[in-house]
């Protein structure tokens, strides 16, 4: 048993710290629970499976004072390394590691990890769905919402392992060597965490960093990414130079098409990237593309990006709730041709809406927004465009159904996290379904 007799403090209860918790008990170790939450705000089955498993679980100020001894600690994604509870363990230079890398040094299957702002999720997705279709049975995990290492504790036999990786998870890694790593594309996010963008895309580049001449980058070629020793494959819907690139409808590789974009259900321009992304993973997997593209064809995709949710007198509404950031409704609002009504807005991240304005202004006819940063929102953009504040979500849909004309389109692209007023991105968009489904016809 590989932690027999450590003593292993891992940082967070949730998603990511039970899974650590559960895997270094498996593994022999002796391990404590730490989360700055007061007890009556976690999850009671959470903390019920921890105890029965004999894991040790402390939190609110008993955590954050915690000075226990220990030889190991894990940290969960959400966790800031800067952070009290987290820096009480880096002051006393006790080794430090993020839930990804615990992961990682428990599983044996090669690892294809996914980073970008946006379109990872979709892109994992895509490519399991692929994979698991060619005979390359795997699983999407990581970041998606599955733990690394609750796949490390499973007994599944698989081909290899289909890791969506954010920037926190990539942060605290040591050893994490992707035998393919994708990055998709960069764009400004997670203020509220990161000093500086420098610092965001510093983070997101580690995923390259114990990659080797053996292993593949699959890569985006708009990016001007640093000198990375992996064989990179190049990818863009916009350049010519790239080795997938995309011409009248279709996907080209080496001057050949591949796939009509037509011909599945993915539209944008955002998404042309991600399919070429995924089909330079299964060349690299050694997969042809007569074993790929019919697989494609048949990926519905996921809810809350730009999902239709219903036309209510000649009104399209639009749920794009996983628009967490500017770079997400740029591309939700260049997909559209019809006049929009746009609402946006939610928690502080950091920074300003500014930059969309011009954008805003020439595909909306108004805008409705809600949350903590509607009023900043507004300031930013009410010389472009016409602004209102909402109270709530239900109040800004129905505003926007009062106002919005046959025709038009009516797109919830937030543009940043719901997490000033719902429980995720997810509950925000079930939340903004439901209430079009309630409008009158
Ligand atoms: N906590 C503290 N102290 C702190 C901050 C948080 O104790 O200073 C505690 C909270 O009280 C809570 C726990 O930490 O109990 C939550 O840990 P976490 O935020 O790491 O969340 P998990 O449930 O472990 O979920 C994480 C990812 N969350 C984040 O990165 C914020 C999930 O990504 C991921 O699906 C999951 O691991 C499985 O791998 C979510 C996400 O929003 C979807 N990711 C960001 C994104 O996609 O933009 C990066």
């Amino acid at each position: 048993m590989k932690y027999s007799g450590k003593k292993v403090a891992v940082l967070g209860a949730g998603l990511s710290g039970t899974a650590a918790a559960l895997l270094l008990r498996s593994e022999g170790a002796e391990v404590t629970v730490l989360d700055s939450a007061d007890e009556n705000r976690l999850l009671k089955s959470t903390l019920d499976n921890l105890r029965s498993r004999g894991v040790t679980v402390r939190s609110g100020p008993a955590a954050e004072n915690d000075r226990s001894p220990c030889d190991l600690v894990v940290l969960s994604p959400g966790i800031d390394p800067l952070s009290p509870l987290a820096t009480n363990f880096s002051a006393r230079k006790i080794e430090t590691i993020g839930e990804l890398e615990l992961g990682w040094r428990s599983v044996e299957e090669p690892v294809i990890a996914i980073t970008g702002t946006n379109g990872k999720t979709t892109t994992t997705e895509l490519l399991a769905q692929m994979l698991n279709a060619c005979g390359q049975s795997t699983i999407a995990c990581g970041n998606i919402g599955k733990p690394l290492c609750e796949v490390a504790l499973e007994d599944r036999d698989l081909y290899v392992l289909t890791v969506e990786v954010s920037s926190f998870q990539l942060e605290t890694i040591s050893t994490f060597r992707p035998t393919v790593s994708v990055w998709l594309n960069f764009a400004p996010d997670h203020l509220d965490r990161y000093r500086s963008v420098a610092e965001y895309r510093a983070a997101k580049l580690r995923i390259f960093e114990n990659q080797t001449a053996e292993d593949v980058a699959v890569v985006n070629a708009g990016e001007s990414l640093p000198k990375i020793a992996a064989r990179a494959v190049t990818f863009s819907a916009y350049a010519n130079r790239a080795d997938f690139r995309f011409e009248a409808g279709s996907i080209v590789y080496q001057n050949q098409p591949v796939l009509r974009m037509a011909d599945l259900k993915l539209r944008g321009s955002h998404n042309i990237e991600n399919v070429m992304a995924t089909l330079a993973v299964g060349l690299a997997r050694g997969l042809t593309f007569e074993q790929m593209v019919p697989p494609l064809h048949t990926y519905e995709p996921r809810p809350h990006r730009c999902e239709f949710v219903r036309e209510v007198g000649g009104v399209t509404y639009i749920n794009d709730s996983k628009a967490t950031n500017l770079d997400a409704v740029e591309k939700a609002l260049l997909a559209q041709n019809r006049k929009v009504i746009l609402i946006a807005g939610g928690k502080d991240k950091g920074f300003t809406f500014e930059t969309l304005r011009p954008l805003v202004s020439e595909k909306s006819r108004a805008v409705i927004l809600i949350g903590e940063m509607a009023t900043r929102i507004c300031e930013d953009w009410k010389d472009a465009v016409a602004c209102e504040i909402a109270n709530s979500l239900a109040d800004a849909v129905e505003r926007a159904h009062a106002i919005a004309q046959t025709g038009e389109v009516v797109l919830f692209s937030p543009g940043t996290s719901s997490f000033d007023m719902f429980k995720s991105y997810a509950d925000r968009g079930d939340q903004f379904r439901a209430l079009v489904h309630a409008l009158p016809k």
